[in-house]
């Protein structure tokens, strides 16, 4: 089993003025991408920003930006239905009526950085059901350990396909701090056939995403997560960030999971 390697390019924070690299429109988002799939991604999570740069979930941006991605390389698309704080629950959710193959699917509401991320119980429930049944396979991204107990709780309702798969964020002001114990505890708890890939924010990127690999995790690498390659050193957009990720797995006599090895391992439902 290889790594599965995801490039997350854009996010809903950072702006050009933070790294003038981060691509916002749909054509840079997608020739970055495009960039992260020869440096070895197979999945793209996705952010869409509107004609001034602010997140958005307007529909005709995130397909326009979906189709230009796959003119230039088959990845596989996960868009991010946490799409900004801004941005209310009822017009993030709709972004899965594009049936990518994946999405986030962020159980719980929280307090991010200075602002909040909602994410109402009667609206995750409802996200789930209708991921389902477009067959769009959800990330589930788990910011603490109760997040994990609400997403174990969808499942018992049979509200998610197995196997899960987990997006373990630490070092979000609100959620877990990016510490070794605390993704240690997440990973224990984990369902034992799940998938799983460690996003660790800001400083602690390298070393964290160095730590998930070793314990047997997926990656995640690009802006969203850290806007430096190293202390003082803006990264020059998100591809060298994946081929640090690649080298690391590498190093750690890894194999990178191509598209189609990603695919059988994360048990995408074929779409018809
Ligand atoms: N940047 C992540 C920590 C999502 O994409 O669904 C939060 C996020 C969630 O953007
Ligand atoms: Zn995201």
């Amino acid at each position: 089993m290889g790594v599965i390697i995801t490039v997350a390019p854009t996010g809903p924070i950072a702006t050009k003025r933070d790294n003038p690299w981060l691509p916002t429109q749909p054509d840079e988002i997608a020739d970055e991408i495009a960039n992260a799939y020869a440096a070895g991604a197979s999945v793209a999570h996705l952010h869409l920003r509107d004609n001034e740069d602010r997140p958005t979930a307007d529909l005709d941006i995130a397909s326009r930006t979906v189709e230009l991605i796959r003119e230039r390389c088959p990845i596989l698309i996960q868009i991010s239905t946490g799409v900004g704080l801004t941005v209310a629950f009822e017009e993030r959710e709709r972004l899965v009526e594009l049936r990518p193959e994946m999405a986030t699917l962020n159980p719980c509401s929280m307090s991010f950085g200075d602002g909040e991320f909602h994410n109402p119980p009667a609206g995750v429930r409802r996200l789930a059901a209708r991921m389902r049944d477009l067959n769009v396979k959800p990330e589930l991204e788990v910011y603490d350990t109760g997040h994990l107990d609400a997403c174990l709780r969808l499942r018992d309702e049979g509200l998610l396909p197995e196997p899960l798969q987990f997006s373990i964020v630490l070092g979000v002001r609100g959620g877990m701090a990016a510490t070794a114990e605390n993704l240690m505890t997440m990973v224990r708890r984990l369902p034992d056939d799940a998938a799983w890939q460690v996003i660790a924010i800001g400083r602690s990127n390298l070393e964290l995403t160095a730590i998930g690999l070793a314990l047997g995790g997926n990656c995640r690498a690009g802006l969203e997560d850290t806007l430096y390659l190293r202390k003082g050193e803006l990264a020059q957009g998100s591809t060298p960030l994946v081929t640090r990720a690649a080298s690391l797995a590498l190093d750690l006599d890894l194999e990178i999971a191509d598209v189609g090895a990603a695919r059988r391992q994360l048990q995408l439902p074929s779409q018809s």
